[in-house]
Formats: C-alpha cells, structure tokens, sequence
C-alpha cells in the first residue's frame, strides 16, 4: 500500500502542471512533460479497476479501458484532461499540462521597396516586405526567422506617424476582403504574403468634430480602411449597394461591436446589430442599402445615398460613444480596378500632394508576427518619413 502511494508522489513530481480531483487521488502525468512540438508523450493516468477512461486532448477525444494513451504535442498551450467513470461512481477527473519550449520569431527589420534607403517616401507607396532574410543590408539584418526553424505568418501591422493625429496618419492597406486571414500586399501585378503596402496619407480639412485620437497601438482597434466607396456606380440612389465603406479589425483580439455607430458629417447614424463582433483581421463593409446582413457584409437599409461624392466624414464611435476612429474625404484618389485594386493610386505612383499635406517626420512600425505553433512575438521600427522634395 505505501509502495503504491509513493509511485504516485513520484508521478505527481513529474509532472510540473500537476492537478487533480481534490476529494480524490486520481492523477495524470504525461511523459516527457517538456519539449518544442511535435513530440510524442505518453499519458498515464490512475489505473483503476473497470470502467472508462475519457482523454481529452486538443485535438480531439478518445474513450477506451485502458489507462495510458500515447499522443502528440502539437500546439501551444497543450493540456490533456482525464475522465474515468464506471457508471456508478462519481467521475473521477485530473488534467495535465506540457511545457511547451517554444520561442516566437525574431523580427528584424522589413525589406522596403521599391526603395532600401529606410525612408517612407511622403509622395509614393511603399512595400513592406517581412518575408525576406537577406542576412544583413546596411550592417543590420533583415527580415524574421524563427528560433526553432518553424513556419511563420504575419498576422498585424500597424504604421503610423508620431505627431499627427489618426485621420492624417500614415495608412496601412487592408487584407484583400476576400480573404482576411492572410497578410498580403498587391504589388506590381502579383500578391506578396507577409507583405503591406503603406504610404503617408491626407485625407482632407482636419474637421472640428474630431478629437486628438491616440496613435497609441492598441489591441482591440477597428479603422476604416479604403477603398471607401462613397461613389456608386451611375445614379448613388438607384444602386445603394455600391456605395459602401469597410471596416478593419487592426488590433489584436476580436471586438464585440454591438451598439458600435457610424455617422456621416449630415448625422445620419449606422448601429451595428446586437452581437456583431469583429475577429482579428477581418473585415466588414457596410453597404447603404438593404440585404441579408452576414460574417463580412452589412446593410444600412437607406432609401437614399448616404455619402457625398464630393466630400464627408465618417465617424466610428465604440458602445460608449468614444470616437475609435474618422475618415475624411476627398483624400487620395484610388483605382478600383485594376492590379492595384483597393489602393488608393494614382495611375502614376505619385499623388498631388502640397508641401503643407505632407505627414510628420517620424513613423512607428509595428508588427505582430506568430509561428505555426502559437508563439507570438511583437516588435517595433522607427522609421523617417522623407521631408518634401526628397527625391
Ligand atoms: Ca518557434
Ligand atoms: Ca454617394
């Protein structure tokens, strides 16, 4: 009997995320209890006599007589819940938990381009390439690896300059709508994953509406983001559906936007419906008209146009009336069609900016990057905007 109990204090310590029913000495270990995934591990748990053993696993459930199971660890966290249960007794129940060694990405800093002279330019598009190693560029390297080998995504980033505020910040281009889970830029015809496109923008007289709004990264952001689609096709009030907007979870976690409002300069007021939420990267438009509200797709139901052809000014404000974020228009010209679709452009690469609309001097990269495990890793860049006439 004590050789029996003391087997079970040496399974207790071997296992560092050691938990159990409190009323009971039912237990689980799982061996190694540390490792980088995938590794395989044996779990044991309290052999009993009779009944059923349930092991909950991440990656499913399996129901069998005997005690021990053999898996892998293939996520971060990982953790294995134990049930054992005759039928007539109270289920017994423990879970256990593996230290998974595993380190996020290391990020250096992006390849730009078309330019590798470390400078936002105030009158071009700029990519931000992460997906890119080239050892080191001038003396510094560049682009993300993992410790450990493991494949990696960009999942945010967020560009904007120090001294202005939001609605004249520099502008990060969205995911492509259609496809919100991955972090791709359009550049020069093809599609670049773990790329965006970013450029100062102006986006019109600053309006007395708007408040100082912090420029502050912030993990539960929503931003519009362009193309903003105030001109429809033909008549606006005969095709209210193609005058829309969107907006973009730029934060890091999902966003319940139930009682969130958009407005227009005139009043007229959207209310996002009772549980509407946003998860990280994704995207809603919201159309003027009417339709079947889903996931990515809201109607405003007017019987008339909302926005201006010629200019206005949406506001987002959060449930409790703060002002989360603005868009002023006219601001750049975009093109809606074409291979740099949903960027605002020119035709020229160039915008006709005036010395006086030319964003600050200094803009803060931040970047969220995660490998295929879980592991996350945040880093952030200074990076200088050319002064006018650069170039
Ligand atoms: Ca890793
Ligand atoms: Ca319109």
């Amino acid at each position: 009997m004590i050789a029996v109990l003391l087997a079970g204090i040496s399974a207790l310590t071997a296992c560092s995320f050691f938990s159990q029913s409190p009323l009971s000495s039912f237990w689980v270990k799982v061996s190694p209890d540390s490792g980088h995934p995938p590794f395989e591990v044996t779990i044991t748990a309290t052999a009993m006599v009779g009944g059923q053993y349930t092991f909950d696993l991440p990656s499913g459930t399996v129901e069998q007589e005997s005690n021990t199971l053999n898996a892998v660890v293939d996520r971060d966290p990982w953790e294995v819940r134990v049930l054992w249960s005759d039928g007539r007794d109270d289920p017994l129940e423990a879970t256990c938990s593996v230290n998974v060694l595993n380190r996020g990405p290391k990020i250096r800093r992006p390849r730009l381009a078309p330019y590798a002279d470390w400078y936002l330019h105030p009158r071009e598009r700029t990519l931000l390439d992460f997906n890119y190693y080239a050892g080191s560029m001038y003396g510094e390297a560049t682009g993300i690896d993992d410790p450990e080998g493991d494949a990696w995504r960009v999942v945010n980033v967020v560009v904007r300059c120090e001294e202005k505020s939001i609605d004249d910040s520099i502008f990060c281009p969205p995911y492509a709508p259609d496809d919100p889970t991955t972090f791709h830029a359009f550049w020069e015809g093809s599609i670049i994953e773990n790329a965006c496109v970013v450029y100062p923008t102006y986006t019109g007289e600053p309006s007395p509406l708007l408040p100082p709004t912090t420029t502050e990264f912030r993990s539960d952001r929503i931003e519009f983001v362009e193309p903003f689609h105030y001109d429809a096709a033909g008549d606006d009030h005969e095709n209210l559906n193609d005058e829309y907007f969107t907006l973009r979870n730029t934060g890091i976690t999902r966003v319940n936007m139930t009682a969130w409002l958009v407005s227009d300069k005139l009043g007229h007021v959207f209310e996002f419906p009772a549980g509407f939420s946003l998860s990280l990267g994704a995207c809603v438009t919201i159309h003027t008209g009417s339709g079947t509200n889903t996931a990515s797709e809201l109607y405003w139901e007017c019987e008339t146009s909302i926005w201006n052809n010629d200019s206005d000014t949406a506001i987002l404000r959060n449930s409790s009336g703060e002002v989360e974020h603005a868009y002023v228009y006219p601001g750049l010209p975009y093109s809606p069609s074409g291979k740099d679709s949903g960027y605002p452009f020119s035709g020229t690469g160039r915008h006709n900016l005036t010395p006086g609309d030319m964003p600050s001097q200094t803009a803060t990269i931040t970047v969220i990057v995660e490998d295929e495990w879980g592991a996350r890793a945040t880093e952030s860049f200074q990076i200088d905007v050319a002064p006018v006439g650069y170039k």
